[in-house]
């Protein structure tokens, strides 16, 4: 594939220098991936900032995907260790359960600190994932008030605070954002079609033809049902929908701009992006360039042995009493 989307490694170290900070204030970390790409929007930094701290997987935006792309999600975390739970936060779907697998980790960490001879304390988490999927509604949901802005607004920066969620939980208000790597570009081309990416990292226009494509060959059928048309191109678009400029001719933004909304709102109905899960649902095929296959399985430190809580400070971490 052709190099769609720049990638800035530039911009990663200050992000992972960040993450590590605020990782190291909480005793647990809520990794939020999306649905339609369960396994590959989690990153193998993630277990490097994160690994050694209790994690949940939270499966975010359902509504999205085939319910067998959550099923199979939620089986391949287990296998590796992760507690996953499938949440669709608008439907405040999956709630109760996030809520519950988070009072049996502050049980076991209540257990720790008696253990310890230390004194019973609320358990400290934090929001974590890429950009789009879901962190700030998932804390406002938590927080079942619409205190935080929803959408990434870059810039404004601020100490972070600890919201209180009933006796036994403590939220970091503020989500740890991962930045995207995008050196593959079939996976920067999912990523930009869940939102990951803003299409201002690449041309527009590219990247909806790309999405056009890749659904044309993986879900035969949903673009005649959206468009009319199972061979549909940007300019036909413009002359079916009216996207046209002065001059008359096609508004290509435009109507690059609609087909990715089309694709991220998933009107055209629940899709997997998930690689892995295409490649057996297909059974096996030849291996080419185009697979993504090669996203590894994260490696992860024996995780019972090396857990720890967040740094040992005064209850309050950064001194703020409820
Ligand atoms: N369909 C769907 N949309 C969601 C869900 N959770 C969040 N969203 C939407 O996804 C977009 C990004 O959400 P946001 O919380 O800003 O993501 P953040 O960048 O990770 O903080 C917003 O338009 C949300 O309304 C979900 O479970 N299903
Ligand atoms: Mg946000």
């Amino acid at each position: 594939m052709e190099k769609l989307i720049q990638w800035y490694p530039g911009h990663i170290a200050k992000a992972l220098r960040e993450l590590r900070e605020r990782v190291a204030m909480v005793d647990c970390v809520i990794e939020l991936v999306d649905a339609r790409m369960p396994i590959s929007s989690h990153f193998a930094f993630v277990d490097e900032v994160a690994g050694h701290k209790q994690r949940i997987i939270v499966i975010n935006k359902i509504d999205l995907a085939p319910h067998d792309n959550v099923k199979r999600a939620i089986a391949y975390w287990a296998e590796r260790g992760f507690t996953a739970v499938a949440l669709d936060v608008p439907q405040r779907k999956g709630l109760p359960e996030l809520k519950s697998a988070l009072d049996k980790l502050h049980v076991e960490l209540s257990q720790k600190m008696k253990k310890r001879g230390r004194l019973p304390r609320k358990l400290r988490t934090m929001v974590m994932g890429l950009p789009n999927v879901g962190k700030s509604s998932l804390i406002n949901a938590l927080v079942q008030k619409r205190s935080l802005k929803v959408g990434d607004k870059p810039g404004v920066t601020r100490a972070p605070q600890w919201i209180g969620l009933g006796k036994n939980l403590e939220l970091l208000d503020t989500p740890g954002v991962i930045p995207p790597k995008f050196e593959d570009q079939s996976l920067a081309l999912k990523l930009a079609l869940i939102g990951s990416i803003s299409e201002y990292a690449a041309d527009p226009a590219l990247i909806a033809e790309a999405g056009l494509d890749l659904i044309r060959e993986q879900f035969p059928g949903t673009l005649l049902k959206l468009y009319d048309n199972e061979e549909i191109r940007l300019e036909e678009l413009c002359v079916q929908r009216g996207y046209l400029q002065h001059g008359g001719s096609g508004d290509m933004r435009r109507a690059a701009e609609s087909v990715l909304q089309d694709l991220r709102h998933a009107r055209q109905g629940r899709i997997s992006l998930e690689s892995v899960f295409l490649e057996q649902a297909a059974g096996p095929t030849e291996s080419s360039e185009e697979t993504d296959l090669d996203l590894p399985a994260p490696e992860l430190p024996e995780r019972q042995e090396q857990q720890t809580e967040a740094a040992d400070t005064p209850d309050s971490p950064l001194g703020i009493e409820e």
